[in-house]
Protein backbone atom coordinates (compact mmCIF):
# COMPACT_ATOMS: atom_id res chain seq x y z
CA UNK A 1 0.00 0.00 0.00
CA UNK A 2 3.15 2.14 0.21
CA UNK A 3 2.22 3.48 -3.90
CA UNK A 4 -1.59 4.32 -2.39
CA UNK A 5 -0.05 6.28 0.75
CA UNK A 6 2.09 8.18 -1.79
CA UNK A 7 0.10 8.48 -4.85
CA UNK A 8 -3.58 7.52 -4.38
CA UNK A 9 -4.35 8.49 -7.96
CA UNK A 10 -1.65 5.94 -9.73
CA UNK A 11 -2.29 3.63 -6.93
CA UNK A 12 -6.44 3.35 -8.18
CA UNK A 13 -4.97 2.56 -11.72
CA UNK A 14 -3.23 -0.22 -10.54
CA UNK A 15 -5.95 -1.44 -8.40
CA UNK A 16 -8.02 -1.49 -11.44
CA UNK A 17 -5.45 -3.53 -13.69
CA UNK A 18 -5.08 -6.36 -11.09
CA UNK A 19 -9.40 -6.08 -11.01
CA UNK A 20 -9.04 -6.83 -14.65
CA UNK A 21 -6.86 -9.20 -14.49
CA UNK A 22 -8.60 -10.93 -11.52
CA UNK A 23 -11.89 -10.95 -13.64
CA UNK A 24 -11.48 -11.92 -17.05
CA UNK A 25 -10.35 -14.80 -18.94
CA UNK A 26 -6.73 -13.95 -20.53
CA UNK A 27 -6.44 -16.09 -23.37
CA UNK A 28 -3.60 -13.99 -25.61
CA UNK A 29 -1.33 -17.20 -25.89
CA UNK A 30 1.91 -15.14 -25.11
CA UNK A 31 0.66 -13.71 -21.61
CA UNK A 32 0.71 -15.61 -18.44
CA UNK A 33 0.49 -14.91 -14.55
CA UNK A 34 4.01 -14.85 -12.24
CA UNK A 35 4.24 -16.40 -9.28
CA UNK A 36 4.41 -14.50 -5.81
CA UNK A 37 8.08 -15.10 -5.88
CA UNK A 38 8.81 -14.04 -9.15
CA UNK A 39 6.57 -10.57 -8.32
CA UNK A 40 8.61 -10.09 -4.97
CA UNK A 41 11.81 -10.53 -7.00
CA UNK A 42 10.77 -7.92 -9.52
CA UNK A 43 10.48 -5.36 -6.77
CA UNK A 44 13.19 -5.86 -5.70
CA UNK A 45 16.69 -4.12 -4.86
CA UNK A 46 18.28 -5.23 -7.76
CA UNK A 47 16.71 -2.85 -9.47
CA UNK A 48 19.31 -0.01 -7.59
CA UNK A 49 22.30 -1.42 -9.43
CA UNK A 50 24.62 -1.23 -11.80
CA UNK A 51 26.29 -4.41 -13.43
CA UNK A 52 27.98 -3.71 -16.83
CA UNK A 53 29.67 -6.90 -17.91
CA UNK A 54 29.30 -10.40 -16.67
CA UNK A 55 30.00 -12.33 -13.61
CA UNK A 56 33.15 -11.72 -12.11
CA UNK A 57 34.16 -8.87 -15.13
CA UNK A 58 31.80 -6.18 -14.31
CA UNK A 59 33.17 -1.89 -14.84
CA UNK A 60 31.13 -1.73 -11.30
CA UNK A 61 32.06 -2.40 -7.95
CA UNK A 62 30.04 -3.92 -5.22
CA UNK A 63 28.83 -6.70 -7.19
CA UNK A 64 29.25 -9.47 -5.41
CA UNK A 65 25.94 -10.35 -4.80
CA UNK A 66 24.76 -9.44 -8.02
CA UNK A 67 27.31 -12.25 -9.54
CA UNK A 68 25.92 -14.92 -7.41
CA UNK A 69 22.23 -13.78 -8.59
CA UNK A 70 23.69 -14.04 -12.30
CA UNK A 71 25.42 -16.87 -12.12
CA UNK A 72 22.79 -19.18 -10.52
CA UNK A 73 20.11 -17.73 -13.65
CA UNK A 74 22.42 -18.88 -16.48
CA UNK A 75 23.29 -22.32 -15.01
CA UNK A 76 19.15 -22.91 -13.95
CA UNK A 77 18.94 -22.36 -17.64
CA UNK A 78 21.79 -24.38 -19.00
CA UNK A 79 20.34 -27.35 -16.85
CA UNK A 80 17.46 -26.79 -17.46
CA UNK A 81 17.68 -26.85 -21.20
CA UNK A 82 21.17 -28.85 -21.48
CA UNK A 83 23.13 -26.02 -23.13
CA UNK A 84 26.77 -24.91 -22.40
CA UNK A 85 25.98 -21.02 -22.82
CA UNK A 86 22.86 -18.80 -21.30
CA UNK A 87 22.75 -15.09 -21.27
CA UNK A 88 20.19 -13.86 -19.14
CA UNK A 89 20.43 -9.81 -19.54
CA UNK A 90 18.24 -8.83 -22.91
CA UNK A 91 16.29 -6.34 -21.67
CA UNK A 92 13.68 -8.51 -23.58
CA UNK A 93 12.48 -10.53 -26.92
CA UNK A 94 13.31 -8.02 -29.54
CA UNK A 95 16.33 -7.12 -28.20
CA UNK A 96 17.82 -10.56 -27.88
CA UNK A 97 17.23 -11.49 -31.56
CA UNK A 98 18.63 -8.00 -32.73
CA UNK A 99 21.78 -9.68 -30.20
CA UNK A 100 21.10 -12.57 -32.05
CA UNK A 101 21.67 -11.46 -35.93
CA UNK A 102 23.94 -8.93 -34.19
CA UNK A 103 26.92 -11.70 -33.58
CA UNK A 104 27.05 -13.35 -36.62
CA UNK A 105 26.01 -11.03 -39.09
CA UNK A 106 26.99 -7.39 -40.51
CA UNK A 107 24.81 -4.66 -41.53
CA UNK A 108 23.46 -5.49 -45.18
CA UNK A 109 23.75 -9.66 -44.40
CA UNK A 110 20.85 -11.52 -45.91
CA UNK A 111 18.23 -12.66 -42.65
CA UNK A 112 15.54 -14.80 -43.45
CA UNK A 113 12.03 -15.39 -41.42
CA UNK A 114 8.83 -16.59 -41.63
CA UNK A 115 6.72 -13.47 -42.45
CA UNK A 116 4.70 -11.62 -39.68
CA UNK A 117 1.15 -12.18 -41.78
CA UNK A 118 2.00 -16.14 -41.61
CA UNK A 119 2.92 -16.17 -38.03
CA UNK A 120 6.26 -15.35 -37.39
CA UNK A 121 7.88 -12.51 -35.34
CA UNK A 122 8.52 -8.31 -36.31
CA UNK A 123 12.45 -8.94 -35.61
CA UNK A 124 12.74 -11.53 -37.87
CA UNK A 125 12.79 -10.02 -40.96
CA UNK A 126 9.76 -7.58 -41.59
CA UNK A 127 10.30 -4.73 -43.41
CA UNK A 128 9.97 -1.85 -40.92
CA UNK A 129 11.95 -3.51 -38.36
CA UNK A 130 15.32 -3.44 -37.38
CA UNK A 131 16.18 -6.06 -39.02
CA UNK A 132 14.32 -5.72 -42.12
CA UNK A 133 15.86 -2.12 -42.52
CA UNK A 134 19.64 -2.83 -41.72
CA UNK A 135 19.56 -6.51 -42.95
CA UNK A 136 18.56 -7.84 -46.29
CA UNK A 137 15.60 -9.76 -45.31
CA UNK A 138 14.09 -12.53 -47.14
CA UNK A 139 10.39 -13.72 -46.03
CA UNK A 140 9.10 -17.18 -46.04
CA UNK A 141 5.42 -17.83 -45.60
CA UNK A 142 3.50 -21.25 -44.90
CA UNK A 143 1.99 -23.77 -47.58
CA UNK A 144 -1.51 -23.46 -48.49
CA UNK A 145 -2.80 -25.14 -45.61
CA UNK A 146 -1.21 -23.15 -42.77
CA UNK A 147 1.57 -25.42 -42.38
CA UNK A 148 5.39 -25.09 -43.13
CA UNK A 149 6.57 -26.53 -46.35
CA UNK A 150 9.78 -27.99 -46.47
CA UNK A 151 10.25 -28.68 -49.53
CA UNK A 152 9.43 -24.74 -50.56
CA UNK A 153 11.47 -23.91 -47.40
CA UNK A 154 14.90 -25.67 -48.96
CA UNK A 155 14.55 -24.31 -52.54
CA UNK A 156 14.37 -20.76 -50.99
CA UNK A 157 17.12 -21.02 -48.97
CA UNK A 158 19.19 -23.00 -51.42
CA UNK A 159 18.33 -20.14 -53.61
CA UNK A 160 18.26 -17.08 -51.41
CA UNK A 161 22.03 -18.32 -49.45
CA UNK A 162 20.68 -16.51 -46.20
CA UNK A 163 23.63 -15.76 -43.38
CA UNK A 164 20.89 -16.56 -40.79
CA UNK A 165 17.47 -18.09 -40.47
CA UNK A 166 14.87 -17.35 -38.49
CA UNK A 167 12.19 -20.29 -37.19
CA UNK A 168 9.70 -19.15 -34.71
CA UNK A 169 6.61 -17.93 -34.60
CA UNK A 170 3.87 -15.68 -32.45
CA UNK A 171 1.01 -17.17 -33.82
CA UNK A 172 1.94 -20.71 -35.72
CA UNK A 173 -0.48 -23.60 -34.06
CA UNK A 174 1.96 -26.45 -35.15
CA UNK A 175 5.38 -27.98 -33.89
CA UNK A 176 8.59 -27.21 -36.04
CA UNK A 177 10.73 -29.44 -37.36
CA UNK A 178 13.97 -28.44 -36.40
CA UNK A 179 16.08 -31.14 -37.37
CA UNK A 180 15.19 -30.63 -41.11
CA UNK A 181 15.76 -26.99 -40.85
CA UNK A 182 19.28 -27.26 -39.37
CA UNK A 183 20.34 -29.41 -42.38
CA UNK A 184 18.47 -26.62 -44.49
CA UNK A 185 20.77 -23.85 -43.13
CA UNK A 186 23.28 -25.69 -42.78
CA UNK A 187 23.50 -26.89 -46.30
CA UNK A 188 23.96 -23.15 -46.91
CA UNK A 189 26.91 -22.68 -44.37
CA UNK A 190 24.54 -20.25 -42.40
CA UNK A 191 23.45 -19.57 -38.84
CA UNK A 192 19.93 -21.37 -37.38
CA UNK A 193 18.42 -19.10 -34.40
CA UNK A 194 15.40 -20.58 -32.94
CA UNK A 195 13.08 -17.89 -31.40
CA UNK A 196 11.39 -20.47 -29.02
CA UNK A 197 9.79 -17.39 -27.06
CA UNK A 198 6.09 -18.46 -27.32
CA UNK A 199 6.52 -22.48 -26.52
CA UNK A 200 9.71 -21.57 -24.58
CA UNK A 201 7.36 -23.25 -21.03
CA UNK A 202 6.19 -26.11 -22.98
CA UNK A 203 10.14 -27.01 -23.78
CA UNK A 204 11.45 -26.66 -20.54
CA UNK A 205 9.71 -29.24 -19.70
CA UNK A 206 10.06 -31.49 -22.72
CA UNK A 207 6.04 -31.88 -23.43
CA UNK A 208 7.23 -30.61 -26.91
CA UNK A 209 10.36 -31.35 -28.92
CA UNK A 210 13.23 -28.50 -28.22
CA UNK A 211 15.74 -27.24 -31.20
CA UNK A 212 18.89 -27.99 -28.56
CA UNK A 213 21.26 -29.94 -30.79
CA UNK A 214 20.08 -28.18 -33.95
CA UNK A 215 19.78 -24.64 -33.78
CA UNK A 216 23.25 -22.69 -33.40
CA UNK A 217 21.46 -19.92 -30.91
CA UNK A 218 18.41 -20.25 -28.79
CA UNK A 219 16.47 -17.18 -27.88
CA UNK A 220 13.51 -16.84 -26.06
CA UNK A 221 11.12 -13.98 -23.80
CA UNK A 222 10.83 -15.16 -20.09
CA UNK A 223 7.26 -14.06 -19.64
CA UNK A 224 5.59 -15.56 -22.00
CA UNK A 225 4.45 -20.27 -21.19
CA UNK A 226 7.96 -20.47 -18.87
CA UNK A 227 5.88 -18.08 -16.32
CA UNK A 228 8.49 -15.56 -15.86
CA UNK A 229 9.11 -11.99 -15.68
CA UNK A 230 9.42 -9.83 -18.59
CA UNK A 231 12.85 -10.31 -20.27
CA UNK A 232 14.98 -12.49 -22.52
CA UNK A 233 17.59 -15.05 -22.71
CA UNK A 234 19.77 -16.13 -25.92
CA UNK A 235 21.50 -19.79 -25.35
CA UNK A 236 24.07 -21.65 -27.92
CA UNK A 237 26.57 -24.42 -27.33
CA UNK A 238 30.56 -23.65 -27.82
CA UNK A 239 33.57 -22.75 -25.93
CA UNK A 240 33.48 -20.79 -22.76
CA UNK A 241 32.43 -17.22 -22.91
CA UNK A 242 35.56 -14.52 -22.94
CA UNK A 243 32.87 -11.62 -23.06
CA UNK A 244 35.46 -8.73 -22.60
CA UNK A 245 38.07 -9.44 -25.59
CA UNK A 246 37.05 -9.86 -29.25
CA UNK A 247 37.90 -13.10 -31.15
CA UNK A 248 41.09 -13.18 -32.90
CA UNK A 249 41.26 -14.80 -36.64
CA UNK A 250 42.19 -17.91 -35.72
CA UNK A 251 39.30 -18.45 -33.48
CA UNK A 252 36.22 -19.93 -35.99
CA UNK A 253 33.02 -17.78 -34.95
CA UNK A 254 30.80 -21.39 -34.84
CA UNK A 255 32.99 -22.33 -31.72
CA UNK A 256 32.75 -19.33 -30.39
CA UNK A 257 28.81 -18.46 -30.14
CA UNK A 258 28.96 -17.83 -26.20
CA UNK A 259 31.59 -14.87 -27.01
CA UNK A 260 29.89 -13.44 -29.91
CA UNK A 261 26.55 -13.71 -28.08
CA UNK A 262 27.92 -12.22 -24.82
CA UNK A 263 29.55 -9.49 -26.91
CA UNK A 264 26.75 -8.40 -28.62
CA UNK A 265 24.63 -8.16 -25.52
CA UNK A 266 27.34 -6.06 -23.81
CA UNK A 267 28.61 -3.97 -25.07
CA UNK A 268 27.61 -4.31 -28.66
CA UNK A 269 23.79 -2.98 -27.76
CA UNK A 270 23.09 -2.68 -23.98
CA UNK A 271 24.72 -1.20 -21.00
CA UNK A 272 23.85 -2.59 -17.23
CA UNK A 273 21.26 -5.33 -17.08
CA UNK A 274 18.47 -4.77 -15.41
CA UNK A 275 19.29 -6.69 -12.01
CA UNK A 276 15.59 -7.12 -10.73
CA UNK A 277 14.96 -8.90 -13.54
CA UNK A 278 17.57 -11.13 -13.91
CA UNK A 279 16.55 -12.34 -9.95
CA UNK A 280 12.88 -12.35 -10.89
CA UNK A 281 14.46 -15.02 -13.97
CA UNK A 282 16.46 -17.21 -11.44
CA UNK A 283 13.08 -17.40 -9.59
CA UNK A 284 11.33 -18.58 -12.30
CA UNK A 285 13.81 -20.75 -13.74
CA UNK A 286 14.09 -22.51 -10.49
CA UNK A 287 10.01 -23.11 -10.33
CA UNK A 288 10.32 -24.50 -13.72
CA UNK A 289 13.18 -27.19 -12.41
CA UNK A 290 10.23 -28.44 -10.29
CA UNK A 291 8.36 -31.57 -11.07
CA UNK A 292 4.88 -29.98 -11.06
CA UNK A 293 5.97 -27.36 -13.96
CA UNK A 294 5.74 -29.85 -16.31
CA UNK A 295 2.40 -30.86 -15.21
CA UNK A 296 1.56 -27.15 -15.85
CA UNK A 297 3.19 -27.30 -19.24
CA UNK A 298 1.13 -30.90 -20.31
CA UNK A 299 -1.90 -29.22 -19.04
CA UNK A 300 -1.14 -26.04 -21.39
CA UNK A 301 -1.63 -28.59 -24.12
CA UNK A 302 -4.56 -30.75 -23.04
CA UNK A 303 -5.98 -27.45 -22.28
CA UNK A 304 -5.69 -26.75 -25.92
CA UNK A 305 -6.44 -29.87 -27.86
CA UNK A 306 -9.93 -29.41 -25.35
CA UNK A 307 -10.49 -25.55 -26.59
CA UNK A 308 -9.52 -25.99 -30.29
CA UNK A 309 -12.08 -29.64 -30.13
CA UNK A 310 -14.79 -27.26 -28.65
CA UNK A 311 -14.41 -24.31 -31.20
CA UNK A 312 -14.57 -26.83 -34.51
CA UNK A 313 -17.61 -28.53 -32.57
CA UNK A 314 -19.25 -25.51 -32.48
CA UNK A 315 -19.00 -25.19 -36.72
CA UNK A 316 -15.84 -22.57 -36.20
CA UNK A 317 -12.63 -22.77 -38.56
CA UNK A 318 -9.23 -23.01 -36.95
CA UNK A 319 -6.11 -22.45 -39.49
CA UNK A 320 -4.51 -25.49 -40.33
CA UNK A 321 -7.55 -27.18 -39.02
CA UNK A 322 -6.26 -27.66 -35.25
CA UNK A 323 -3.46 -27.30 -32.90
CA UNK A 324 -0.06 -29.07 -31.45
CA UNK A 325 0.74 -26.47 -29.09
CA UNK A 326 -0.72 -23.97 -26.84
CA UNK A 327 -2.21 -21.33 -29.37
CA UNK A 328 -5.11 -21.70 -32.47
CA UNK A 329 -6.28 -19.02 -34.56
CA UNK A 330 -9.86 -19.19 -35.26
CA UNK A 331 -10.68 -17.93 -38.68
CA UNK A 332 -13.60 -15.92 -38.91
CA UNK A 333 -14.40 -16.40 -42.79
CA UNK A 334 -17.44 -18.46 -42.44
CA UNK A 335 -18.46 -16.20 -39.44
CA UNK A 336 -18.89 -12.88 -41.56
CA UNK A 337 -16.91 -10.89 -39.34
CA UNK A 338 -13.42 -9.16 -39.16
CA UNK A 339 -10.80 -9.80 -36.34
CA UNK A 340 -11.32 -5.96 -34.83
CA UNK A 341 -15.32 -7.24 -34.22
CA UNK A 342 -14.01 -10.44 -32.66
CA UNK A 343 -11.42 -9.02 -30.04
CA UNK A 344 -13.81 -6.43 -29.29
CA UNK A 345 -16.95 -8.69 -28.77
CA UNK A 346 -14.76 -11.35 -26.72
CA UNK A 347 -13.54 -8.15 -24.51
CA UNK A 348 -16.86 -7.21 -24.19
CA UNK A 349 -17.83 -10.57 -22.24
CA UNK A 350 -14.66 -10.74 -20.23
CA UNK A 351 -12.35 -12.32 -22.90
CA UNK A 352 -9.01 -11.00 -23.67
CA UNK A 353 -8.10 -12.40 -26.54
CA UNK A 354 -5.87 -10.40 -30.06
CA UNK A 355 -7.05 -10.50 -33.71
CA UNK A 356 -4.71 -12.01 -36.20
CA UNK A 357 -3.88 -12.51 -39.49
CA UNK A 358 -4.59 -15.78 -40.92
CA UNK A 359 -2.54 -17.68 -44.02
CA UNK A 360 -2.73 -15.91 -46.91
CA UNK A 361 -5.50 -13.15 -45.26
CA UNK A 362 -8.05 -11.63 -48.00
CA UNK A 363 -7.96 -8.69 -44.99
CA UNK A 364 -5.51 -6.13 -43.89
CA UNK A 365 -3.16 -6.93 -40.89
CA UNK A 366 -5.37 -3.90 -38.61
CA UNK A 367 -8.37 -5.95 -39.03
CA UNK A 368 -7.59 -9.34 -40.15
CA UNK A 369 -9.91 -12.20 -40.52
CA UNK A 370 -8.63 -14.11 -37.18
CA UNK A 371 -8.47 -14.09 -33.51
CA UNK A 372 -5.25 -15.97 -31.50
CA UNK A 373 -6.36 -18.01 -28.09
CA UNK A 374 -3.85 -19.49 -25.86
CA UNK A 375 -3.80 -21.75 -23.02
CA UNK A 376 -0.99 -20.66 -21.05
CA UNK A 377 -2.72 -18.14 -18.72
CA UNK A 378 -5.99 -19.46 -17.63
CA UNK A 379 -3.69 -22.92 -16.97
CA UNK A 380 -1.86 -21.62 -14.51
CA UNK A 381 -4.91 -20.16 -13.21
CA UNK A 382 -6.07 -23.88 -12.82
CA UNK A 383 -8.63 -24.00 -15.38
CA UNK A 384 -8.89 -27.79 -17.16
CA UNK A 385 -10.25 -29.52 -19.74
CA UNK A 386 -13.88 -28.98 -19.15
CA UNK A 387 -13.67 -25.31 -18.74
CA UNK A 388 -11.89 -25.17 -21.81
CA UNK A 389 -15.19 -27.21 -23.40
CA UNK A 390 -17.56 -24.67 -21.40
CA UNK A 391 -15.07 -21.85 -23.20
CA UNK A 392 -14.88 -22.85 -26.21
CA UNK A 393 -18.89 -22.60 -26.25
CA UNK A 394 -18.97 -19.46 -24.87
CA UNK A 395 -16.34 -18.31 -27.34
CA UNK A 396 -18.06 -19.26 -30.28
CA UNK A 397 -21.45 -18.33 -28.86
CA UNK A 398 -20.25 -14.71 -29.01
CA UNK A 399 -19.01 -14.36 -32.35
CA UNK A 400 -22.26 -15.83 -33.91
CA UNK A 401 -23.70 -12.92 -31.80
CA UNK A 402 -21.40 -10.06 -31.77
CA UNK A 403 -24.22 -7.43 -32.25
CA UNK A 404 -26.66 -9.15 -29.35
CA UNK A 405 -26.47 -7.16 -26.19
CA UNK A 406 -28.89 -9.99 -24.52
CA UNK A 407 -26.96 -13.22 -25.27
CA UNK A 408 -23.40 -11.33 -24.22
CA UNK A 409 -24.47 -10.07 -21.04
CA UNK A 410 -25.60 -13.48 -20.17
CA UNK A 411 -22.23 -14.66 -21.15
CA UNK A 412 -20.21 -12.22 -19.61
CA UNK A 413 -22.34 -13.26 -16.39
CA UNK A 414 -21.11 -16.58 -16.84
CA UNK A 415 -17.54 -15.69 -17.58
CA UNK A 416 -17.32 -13.84 -14.32
CA UNK A 417 -18.54 -16.65 -12.87
CA UNK A 418 -15.92 -19.03 -13.78
CA UNK A 419 -13.26 -16.44 -12.56
CA UNK A 420 -14.50 -15.82 -9.53
CA UNK A 421 -13.29 -19.32 -8.65
CA UNK A 422 -10.42 -19.21 -9.51
CA UNK A 423 -8.77 -16.43 -7.38
CA UNK A 424 -5.98 -14.71 -8.62
CA UNK A 425 -3.41 -12.87 -5.87
CA UNK A 426 -5.81 -13.32 -3.51
CA UNK A 427 -4.08 -10.93 -1.11
CA UNK A 428 -2.50 -8.19 -2.94
CA UNK A 429 -4.22 -4.55 -3.03
CA UNK A 430 -2.79 -1.54 -4.11
CA UNK A 431 -5.89 0.77 -2.97
N1 LIG B 1 4.01 -9.71 -28.83
C1 LIG B 1 4.31 -11.10 -28.76
C2 LIG B 1 3.09 -11.94 -28.96
O1 LIG B 1 2.03 -11.52 -28.53
O2 LIG B 1 3.17 -13.02 -29.50
C3 LIG B 1 5.39 -11.48 -29.66
O3 LIG B 1 6.52 -10.72 -29.36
Amino acid sequence: MKIFQQDPELAKFYQSELERQRTTLEMIPSENFVSEAVLEALGGVGTNKYSEGYPGQRYYGGNQYIDQIENLARDRAKQLFGVDHANVQPYSGSPANQAAIFSVCKPGDKVMGMSLLFGGHLTHGWKVNFSGVYYNAVQYQTGPDGILDYDELEKLVKQERPRVLFCGATAYPRLFDYKRIAEIVHSVDGYFIADIAHECGLMAARVIPTPVGHADIITTTTHKSLRGPRGAMIMCNGKTSHPLKPLTEDEPMRENLPTLIDRAIFPGLQGGPHNHTTMAIAVALGEALQPDFKIYAQQILNNSKALAASLMNEGLNLATGGTDNHLMIIDLTNLGIGGKEAELALEEIGITANKNTIPFDKRKPFDPSGVRLGTPALTTRGFKEDEMTMIGQLIAKTLKNTKNETVKDEIKKAVLEMTSKYPLYPDLKYV
